[in-house]
């Protein structure tokens, strides 16, 4: 495990995949591995692109890569799709696609499905970040397909979130979800070829010029992602909002509300885990299951009952705090 950890910071590509299959699958070593790539995090940006499904995320993804090599900047690409149970391996279309960075060294991609777990996504996206960046990536890009909460989740981990539209109808800023319209830095209107991209882009500027309330505007950058269309400006807005994030000093705010919040997650799990563990030790949980059943007891002083059995409540006390 040690030597996985020398060998992702030497840059070695198994060493990355490796082991982000192990938080993926929620290895228990995986927090002793955790610990160790810390110390070597912190200097990667990280991009989120979130849109509905379909709406070109995959193909601005692949050009914005083209433009951004251009930087010389090395990338980590993680799809992540909360829809399917696929990982490793990128999903079939994304994989035609990005076929040509696959063979750049400095480009990294990787998909993520749920694996049965929708809670379990969002922790692992934030740790594959973390392998991605010790491994010394300058960027990583997230992709997640707008389907709810859990891309919500996934993109409060973004330094930067570009959300994508289409001009769909022309209800389609209507029918936009209010969190999707708080997490967006940038709007993309891409498909920006199909009739109604300027109304679309109107109505989103409309909607932007309503709340003056903000330090950031953002803007709406029109992309075509089937030609390159609008990819060097929303690049260059990308990087317009970076400088934001850090001469605000914003950056390092949404950073430190992130580590509290981590820290927060570490010590619930921790604590719980060893409540279990002594619970499981200490109580007959099936029989307790059986006796709340029956009307005998109930969940409410039972759990308070189980808690004063493994001594979680006395044991403050006798240690004196
Ligand atoms: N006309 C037009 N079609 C586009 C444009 N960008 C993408 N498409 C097409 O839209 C389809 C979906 O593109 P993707 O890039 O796979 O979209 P996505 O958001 O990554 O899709 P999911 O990952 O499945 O949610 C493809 O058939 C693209 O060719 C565009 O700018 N104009
Ligand atoms: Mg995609």
């Amino acid at each position: 495990m040690q030597e996985l950890v020398a060998e992702l910071l030497k840059g070695n590509r198994r060493a990355a995949a490796r082991m982000i299959s192990l938080v993926e699958n929620d290895d228990p070593q995986k927090r002793e591995l955790l610990k160790d790539v810390y110390p070597h995090t912190g200097n990667a940006y990280v991009l989120g692109v979130t849109g509905a499904p379909g709406s070109g995320k995959s193909s601005l993804v692949d050009w914005l890569l083209k433009q951004i090599r251009k930087d010389d900047l090395t990338v980590g690409v993680i799809a992540v799709d909360p829809t399917s149970p696929f990982s490793g391996g990128a999903i079939l279309g994304d994989r035609i696609r990005m076929q040509d960075h696959a063979l750049d060294s400095n480009i990294f991609i990787r998909s993520m499905g749920t694996r049965g777990s929708l809670g379990g996504l969002s922790r692992a996206t934030r740790e594959a970040i973390q392998v991605l960046d010790a491994f010394g990536k300058d960027l990583i890009i997230i992709e997640t397909v707008g389907v709810g909460q859990s891309e919500v989740d996934i993109v409060k981990t973004a330094d930067s979130t570009l959300v994508v539209l289409t001009p769909a109808g022309g209800d389609s800023v209507q029918t936009i979800k209010a969190g999707i319209m708080e997490i967006a830095d940038i709007f993309v209107v891409n498909k920006s070829d199909l009739p109604g991209a300027d109304k679309t882009a109107t109505e989103i500027n409309t909607m932007l010029d309503m709340k003056n309330d903000q330090a950031w505007r953002p803007p709406v950058v029109p992309t075509v992602s089937v030609s390159n269309e609008g990819i060097y400006e929303l690049w260059s807005a990308v990087q317009e909002h970076r400088r934001h994030m850090e001469d605000s000093g914003r950056l390092l705010e949404i950073r430190r509300e992130r580590v509290r919040r981590e820290l927060t997650e570490q010590v619930e799990y921790l604590v719980k885990n060893r409540i279990w563990d002594r619970v499981k030790e200490k109580i007959e949980l099936e029989s307790l299951v059986e006796k709340i059943v029956k009307r005998q007891k109930d969940p409410y002083s039972s759990a308070g009952d189980l808690l004063s059995k493994i001594k979680f409540y006395d044991q403050d006390s006798e240690e004196g705090d």
